[in-house]
């Protein structure tokens, strides 16, 4: 993607907004329109340039060459602006730097690590759901359910004390507004930003974490030698910013696919083991995380169209997600599809690492809510709540038929 052609085409330019309250909350109709454009688009508004085709959102994630990470992971260019908290060791730093922590958490929350947490948080989903059945055939499964199980699950194993933990939610939220502009969204967190971050900051030390869990075993690894001493909290905070409010999201957007397809809901009843595919085809379908953005280390081609250096490229995750040229019919959520490939939990060296932790909370909690409910359809509205970087909702308004 990056050969020099004689005369780079220069890219059409959009004085649309991606992060204006609207778009947030229904982005679909702004991504057609980029996708169609052309394979670069500029956004004027923030002088930057846009991928929204699967083809090359997918290309450019695989070249962190010439398209890094280390000048930051949103619209902020950290050469030339200060962060705003100490930059991500991992989502924001380039090899080398990147490497180790990044080896160290990979080998923390893989699949064979995670083994040993099935089994209790099968019990977790289990009485979460019963005792949300118990309660009515009516309730919110935002809070109920999507917020409810990770906020059971995900500090536990992380190894937090019991104070605190309803600031995880907004702390993240606040995480991913910062990768966007100095909008509203940025300007309503300004008020919690010091206590939230402090509180954060203070549950990364060695002191605050229990000694069985994920957060150790990241201090473990520093007393090896595989990290250094100051590596090690803001590794733990990768893990407070990065796993919760996604999950949380996740989650959501698989519970309201769930709710609106009701075939797909019968689907996942006869073949429990169709939870895996509708957590992943969710997040496909709805792309929890939206965007990042990179920046270009010299002068790039995309499909003939040049990007020049040190300029900032967004990446729709969930445009390319959507995209035609991929997937057929990208719009419908169906478990019948292959959802293999969507790039909702990035692609190449930044892929997401907390993932295999994601789906066995979604998977847990998604095969006990199949086994007692027969039937759920939303009673009103669901709720989303605008971020300048997640899907991320407030309100599933649901009612169940409980299975016999
Ligand atoms: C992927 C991601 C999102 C937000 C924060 C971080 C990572 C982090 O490493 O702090």
């Amino acid at each position: 993607m990056t050969e020099a052609l004689e005369r780079p085409v220069v890219p059409p330019v959009s004085d649309a907004d991606p992060f204006a309250a609207d778009v947030l909350l229904e982005p679909e109709p702004l991504h057609r329109t980029l996708r169609e454009a052309g394979p670069v688009v500029r956004l004027s508004r923030y002088d930057v340039h846009a991928l929204a085709r699967y083809e090359h959102v997918h290309a450019a994630l695989l070249d962190w060459q010439h398209f890094e990470s280390g000048s930051g992971a949103g619209l902020a260019n950290f050469r030339h602006e200060k962060p705003w908290r100490p930059p991500s060791l991992l989502l924001e730093a380039d090899p080398p730097l990147h490497d180790a922590p990044c080896r160290v958490l990979r080998e923390i929350l893989a699949p064979p690590a995670l083994h040993r947490l099935r089994a209790g948080w099968q019990a977790v989903a289990e009485e979460i759901v019963d005792q949300v059945l118990s309660q009515g055939s009516e309730f919110d499964a935002f809070p109920a359910l999507a917020e409810a199980f990770p906020l059971q699950a995900f500090p536990d194993v992380v190894g937090l004390g019991p104070d605190g933990r309803e600031n995880l939610l907004p702390y993240g939220n606040m995480v991913f507004n910062a990768f966007g502009p100095r909008n509203g969204l940025v300007t309503a967190d300004a008020p919690r930003l010091a206590e939230l971050s402090a509180w954060v900051n203070a549950q990364c030390r060695r002191e605050a974490l229990s000694e069985d869990g994920f957060g150790a075993q990241i201090w473990a690894a520093a007393d090896r030698g595989d990290l250094t001493q100051e590596q090690a909290p803001l590794v733990v905070r990768s893990l407070l910013s990065a796993g919760f409010d996604t999950t949380v999201h996740g989650i959501a957007a698989c519970l309201y696919a769930l709710a609106t397809h009701p075939q797909e809901w019968q689907r996942l009843r006869k073949r429990p083991e169709l939870a895996r595919v509708a957590f992943e085809e969710a997040i496909r379908w709805q792309s929890p995380v939206q965007t990042f953005f990179r920046t270009a280390t010299t002068d790039v081609t995309v499909a003939g169209t040049l990007i020049p250096a040190h300029t900032k490229i967004l990446m729709f995750l969930g445009a390319a997600n959507r995209d035609p040229a991929r997937w057929p019919d990208p719009d419908r959520f169906d478990l019948t599809r292959d959802p293999s490939g969507h790039v909702g939990f990035g692609m190449g060296i930044h892929q997401c690492i907390g993932q295999h932790v994601a789906r066995l909370e979604a998977e847990t909690l998604l095969t006990a809510l199949a086994r007692r409910v027969e039937h759920l359809e939303l009673t009103g509205p669901p709720r989303r709540h605008p971020n300048n970087t997640l899907r991320s909702w407030t309100s599933l308004p649901m009612r169940v038929r409980p299975a016999a």
